[in-house]
């Protein structure tokens, strides 16, 4: 349970009833028009977040998925991989815990937990509070990896350069289609945990054509956290993501 649910949205968030089935009556769908705030506040200060970021030449992620896709595992080897070649640091939001954090520094990388308590995302004056103690150089790669959860974190705005979602293979092609936000406001997919697909009936190409319907534009990296599979490719992305932040 949420905080601050509703969360709110860029639009007024609709909530719709519907009765399915052979007996079902599209006349019986109920629209209840919820109220909305918090996001104005939230937008102004992932706003400041951004001037700052990129002031310090800093790219910023926001990583977001359900619980469990592999956010964190994904860190950890991008870590484990690029750390030589880029100072990277990390904040992890979870509700409790500060299990992601210690799994990301001992690969050597800074990273700072935030725990959220009942609240369901990260938001842009969390991060601000965050910061002065995490303290991430200029000319450096900030990774946030979002609290498991495929809807509110699609609303808040951090201050990132873009969210980068992350849908394992164990889930379900469905996803995107179920979840559209979440797909609408990342930049970038990762599907991961693909050294799984052998075992599973899941349908690559339709997952793609499915989250492609939400978001044109969507771009996607087939990966193992795992196996390492796939994983050139992202690198490659955040290099020219990173060198492109760096000459502006
Ligand atoms: N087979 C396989 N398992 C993976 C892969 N990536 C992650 N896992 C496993 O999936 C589980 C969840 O991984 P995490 O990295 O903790 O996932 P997360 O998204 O950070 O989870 P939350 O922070 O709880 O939302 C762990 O048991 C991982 O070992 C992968 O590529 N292949
Ligand atoms: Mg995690």
């Amino acid at each position: 349970m949420c905080d601050s649910c509703n969360c709110g949205g860029n639009t007024p968030p609709t909530v719709t009833i519907q009765k399915t089935g052979p007996h079902s009556n599209h006349s019986s769908s109920r629209k209840i028009v919820v109220e909305q705030d918090i996001l104005c506040k939230n937008n102004s200060q992932g706003e400041n977040n951004r001037k700052f970021f990129q002031q310090q030449q800093i790219l910023t992620l926001n990583l977001v998925s359900s619980p469990g896709s592999g956010k964190t595992s994904i860190l950890e080897r991008t870590v484990r991989d690029l750390h030589q070649e880029l100072a990277i640091s990390v904040i992890e939001g979870d509700q409790q815990t500060a299990r992601d954090a210690e799994r990301i520094q001992a690969t050597g990388a800074p990273a700072i937990q935030i725990n959220t308590g009942t609240g369901c995302h990260l938001d842009a004056e969390m991060i601000r509070r965050a910061l002065p103690q995490l303290n991430p150089p200029p000319h450096s790669l900030l990774f946030i990896e979002n609290v498991g959860n495929l809807v509110c974190p699609a609303l808040f705005d951090l201050g990132e350069a873009a969210k980068v979602a992350i849908i394992s293979v164990t889930e379900g092609e469905d996803k995107p289609q179920k979840y559209p936000h979440m797909f609408r406001a990342a930049s970038i997919c990762l599907i991961n945990k693909i050294d799984l697909l052998p075992y599973l009936d899941f349908d690559l190409a339709l997952c793609k054509e499915l989250a492609l319907q939400v978001n044109p534009a969507l771009q996607f990296f087939e990966v193992s956290a795992k196996s390492g599979e796939g994983l050139g490719a992202w690198y490659q992305w955040l290099r020219h993501e990173f060198s492109h932040c760096h000459h502006h």
